[in-house]
């Protein structure tokens, strides 16, 4: 299935149907009054957030969507049927905003949420309501109004217990795969994984937490180079945040070096995302030639003061302990904030 994390769309809500110009006419009523009944509300468009949804895929083909108009009044005074509301689902952690402020419309993180993005327009009345002692024989109705028109920018953004950073090949998919069933693809070159990838991980009693593989990340991934900006947005609902390090990268005496450059990227990419709690992990232990210098590694990471852990994820080796740190943060720290499904209906 293809993973589609933005699109622009336009939403437009039904016309209202027109007033309705009529009089009565019935045998043996000369001069029946005004009947004209009124034009129905046109349907308002909807964005519902659905767990059966997992990418803005259904967006991509078609960018304008229109809930149906309201059915003209009639004569008899009836009033013209309304549209129906035109629903679409979107993944749960999809994120409304105005395309040109980049402002926050809504934000459909809960599964069922709905925000109504543009309403329908009202019906006409028709010539009955404008009777008046000065006015006995309106031969006039409103016409129905437009339905609301908006562009929206959709912008995914998965929600997950713990995120997996680091640079490309560092080893994340492999872990995941390791630890979940998910089966991304794997391979020994830099940006094997494309799109973010979830996977559910059980560990004994504990409750099954998210883990979120997204695709690595370059120096200069908060200006966007390598679409970093991209994946970094996926990151920020995570609630955790696991550290990745390929040990068979450090060089030299700069042990913290790779660490410091991740880093960097996450605190200049947000507030947020800097004071996200975090695991280290150094990866690749089995390629370790010299057990010293994983010690010294290994020192130099726990002095920047998070738990560090040694794996191979290739070989399953130390991740028992690294899913009893994981589940034991996550019991800790804040389950994810509320977010606002209807903003308009709040105000
Ligand atoms: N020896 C060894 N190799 C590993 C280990 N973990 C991952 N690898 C290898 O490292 C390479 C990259 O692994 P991936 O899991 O694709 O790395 P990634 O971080 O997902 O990379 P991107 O998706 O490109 O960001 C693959 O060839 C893996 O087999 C490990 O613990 N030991
Ligand atoms: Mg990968």
């Amino acid at each position: 299935m293809k993973f589609v994390d933005e699109v622009s769309i336009r939403l437009v809500g039904g016309r209202g149907g027109s007033g309705c110009v009529s009089f009565r006419r019935e045998k043996y009523v000369p001069k029946g009054g005004p009947d004209g009944g009124d034009g129905g509300r046109g349907g308002d468009v909807i964005l519902e957030a659905s767990d059966k949804k997992h990418t803005l895929l259904d967006f991509r083909h078609r960018s304008v969507f229109r809930a149906p108009a309201g059915a003209h009044g009639q004569g008899q005074n009836r009033h013209g049927r309304s549209g129906d509301d035109l629903i679409l689902q979107v993944p749960v952690g999809t994120v409304a905003k105005d395309p040109r402020t980049e402002q926050v419309l809504a934000d459909l993180s809960v599964n069922g949420c709905r925000w109504t993005a543009a309403r329908g327009g009202l019906g006409g009345k028709g010539n009955a309501h404008f009777v008046s002692s000065t006015h006995r024989v309106p031969r006039f109705a409103q016409e129905g109004q437009e339905g609301e028109d908006l562009e929206v920018l959709l912008e995914l953004k998965l929600i997950a217990d713990a995120g997996l950073v680091g640079f490309p090949n560092a080893g994340k998919s492999t872990l995941i795969a390791s630890v979940s069933a998910a089966r991304p693809k794997i391979a020994d070159y830099p940006f094997t994984t494309l799109v973010p990838n979830l996977g559910v991980v059980r560990h004994k009693d504990y409750p099954p937490f998210v883990m979120a593989d997204v695709p690595g990340l370059l120096e200069g991934a908060h200006r966007g180079t390598g679409l970093g900006t991209r994946f970094l947005r996926h990151l920020e609902r995570c609630r955790i945040l696991v550290h990745l390090i390929d040990i068979t990268q450090v060089t030299g005496k700069d042990y913290l070096g790779a660490f410091r450059r991740i880093e960097r990227e996450l605190s200049l990419y947000s507030k947020e995302m800097e004071k996200k709690r975090r695991i280290v992990v150094l990866n690749k232990v089995d390629l370790a030639t010299d057990p010293d210098a994983l010690e010294e590694i290994f020192r130099a990471h726990q002095e920047a003061g998070y738990p560090v852990f040694r794996v191979s994820a290739l070989k399953r080796k130390g991740l028992e302990e690294l899913l009893e740190c994981i589940t034991s943060l996550l019991r800790d720290s804040e389950p994810f904030e509320q977010p606002f499904c209807d903003r308009r209906e709040e105000g």
